[in-house]
């Protein structure tokens, strides 16, 4: 899907701003909120989540419906146009409706979806447009909530009667399955956008490198009649190539590589009759061979983080203030990448990354799947089809992203207690990533701690991917256990391989608290703790790879094990460096992006 981007044949209309809102009471639908003026309604910015923005519990710990509207009008000039109205991600169901009518519903959180309302507004003429969403999880959505009522940090009822009842008795709240916080609401920018009636509806661009000249395979796909042109034009506005028909390959001479570090970006102005799109590519490969991960041919080693979209007040609203600055951090810390742990993110993040030169391992919103339960919930769950709905629109997002090297089908499902069912249900699914891409980019699943002797799939994948916490949730406070885990651990990888990484290690840190012996949550611990574990892979030649859990602290839901959400940031929920990031800094400033352990 194409972002919305004004060219010379489209215009973009920004529905940003503060919208009427409304919490549903109960009885939002059977009174018809959508079809009239919200009474007493609230203000509430777009693009933002809902809960931080008032200062009460009930915004906070919402769960159900919520009603946002606003009026829209299209001018009488974009007479003749095809009108679409974009929603970049409502979180995490939506039912859309215009003058009281439901034009639209979607499912999942974290993409986007359209509706082409050219037939359905009057030119000149205000609208009302209502969205309502759900921010309820559970055992069908993605990310998967817990229905049951269990916790994920140990807050059960100890079998004691009390508790029981009043559990029983208490308000009925969101149960996440994962640990971020469940913001909701119109995170991202909605936007109105207008095209030609016959119109470009895709456009995919692969690229591959012969010597030293770049080679573009390009489809464009269209609705209605036209002839359709290619255009490739460099950095500074030059056309190096060009080309007619809907699909061909292109050769740009001499051609300017994409790589981390050096983000050279080439745009491909696409005309189709009256329309006219650009859109910006790199010329680059990922591949696998071996133990190594090859961008362009030479082996690339990851040093970055996990991350997450979240931010004081917007929640995981859309902040390009938070992005550029995040971005900005990563270099100035010698990090070279991300994953989009656990959704994927805002799409002006990537052309951001694009634009920077930091790769991203693009993950969907799996997470949970499968965990906490006693029984094969892989028999039992509803999510497969939604799952493969969100790899299908992320990559039909994302594909022609030179920043993205690595899809990531889910983080930590169950995969060690029904080691089949798992296999079952990942194959498929790895196989579908690798049918979606064009450019058939190297798949992954990020795999929890576990008994990795039993799992199956984690093994088959292309990057073997690892989220562990020796030192921390096992063998906390003990450096010298957790490295001997770590070596015994890679002692099982080094049979399988694979090229393997950490995509997620990391200890809980309060900043300013200090000690002369580190003890778990103080900084001496964490810095301690980073330098220790990352030694052990220096010796380990088919080891790609650091990303450190967290890039950031982050807002969770309450529990026993969180003071004011999760405190693995190497930098704080603002942004100020813990002491840890000086020494990550000194390290990772010595390692290269490319040859570390060639
Ligand atoms: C994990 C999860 C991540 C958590 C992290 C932690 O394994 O993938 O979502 O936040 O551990 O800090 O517990």
């Amino acid at each position: 899907m194409l972002y919305p981007r004004a060219t010379d044949s489209r215009a973009v209309v920004d529905l940003s701003g503060v919208w009427q809102f409304k919490l549903d009471d109960g009885h939002g639908f059977a009174d018809h909120w959508y079809a009239k003026p919200l009474t007493a309604p609230e203000t509430m910015a777009v693009p933002g989540s809902y809960n931080d923005q008032k200062a009460d519990a009930a915004h906070r710990d919402h769960y159900g419906w919520a009603f946002y509207q606003r009026t829209i009008t299209v001018p009488p000039f974009f007479a003749g146009q095809r009108i679409v109205l974009r929603f970049a991600s409502v979180t995490h169901t939506a039912k859309v409706y215009l003058d009281g009518t439901e034009i639209a519903t979607h499912e999942g959180g974290f993409l986007p979806f359209e509706i082409d309302l050219t037939d359905q507004l009057t030119l000149g003429q205000s609208a009302l447009l209502t969205v309502a969403v759900d921010n309820r999880v559970n055992f069908s959505t993605l990310p998967v909530g817990n229905e049951d009522g269990g916790s994920m940090f140990g807050m059960g009822d100890g079998g004691i009667p009390s508790v029981k009842i009043a559990q029983e008795h208490a308000k009925k709240q969101n149960q996440p399955n994962f640990d971020f916080f469940n913001y909701a609401g119109i995170q991202r920018p909605v936007k109105l956008y207008t095209t030609p009636k016959a119109y470009i509806r895709d456009i995919t661009l692969v690229p591959d490198i012969a010597g030293t000249n770049g080679l573009v395979q390009y489809t464009v796909a269209t609705q209605g009649a036209g002839e359709t042109t290619v255009e490739i034009l460099d950095r500074t506005g030059q056309v190096v190539a060009h080309g007619a028909g809907t699909t061909g390959t292109l050769t740009v001479p001499n051609a300017h590589l994409w790589a981390p570090g050096h983000p050279y970006l080439y745009t491909a102005v696409v005309t189709f009759g009256a329309d006219q799109y650009r859109q910006t590519f790199g010329i680059r490969t990922v591949r696998v061979a071996g133990t190594k991960f090859l961008i362009n041919g030479q082996p690339f080693y990851f040093k970055g983080f996990g991350k997450h979209e979240d931010s004081p007040l917007h929640g995981r609203g859309f902040d390009a203030v938070f992005d550029v600055a995040d971005l900005s951090l990563m270099h100035w810390i010698g990090a070279n990448s991300f994953r989009t742990s656990h959704y994927p993110y805002a799409e002006e993040m990537y052309d951001l990354c694009d634009r920077e030169g930091i790769v991203v391992i693009d993950e969907t919103p799996a997470v949970g799947l499968g965990r906490g339960t006693k029984a094969d919930a892989y028999k039992t769950m509803h999510n497969g089809e939604l799952h493969q709905q969100n790899l299908r629109d992320m990559i039909d997002r994302d594909k022609n992203h030179p920043c993205v090297v690595m899809w990531s089908l889910a983080n930590e499902p169950e995969t060690a207690a029904f080691p089949q069912s798992a296999y079952d249900y990942f194959r498929p699914l790895y196989e579908l990533a690798h049918e979606l891409d064009p450019e058939n980019r190297p798949v992954t699943l990020v795999n929890a701690q576990s008994d990795y002797n039993k799992d199956m799939i984690t093994r088959t994948m292309d990057v073997v991917c690892i989220n562990r916490y020796y030192g921390w949730y096992n063998l906390g406070g003990d450096l010298d256990a957790a490295c001997e885990a770590w070596n015994i651990e890679l002692d099982f990888w080094a049979k399988q391989h694979k090229p393997v990484m950490v995509t997620e290690y990391g200890a809980d840190t309060v900043e300013g608290l200090h000690d002369v012996v580190p003890r778990m949550f103080d900084e001496e611990y964490q810095a301690e703790y980073f330098d220790r574990i990352s030694a052990q892979f220096d010796k380990r030649p088919f080891f790609i790879g650091e990303q450190i859990w967290n890039f950031a602290d982050f807002n969770t839901i309450q529990g026993l094990v969180r003071v004011d959400g999760n405190r693995k940031g190497v930098f704080t929920r603002t942004r100020r460096p813990k002491m840890v990031a000086h020494t990550i800094r000194r390290r990772w400033h010595t390692i290269p992006d490319f040859g570390y352990k060639a």
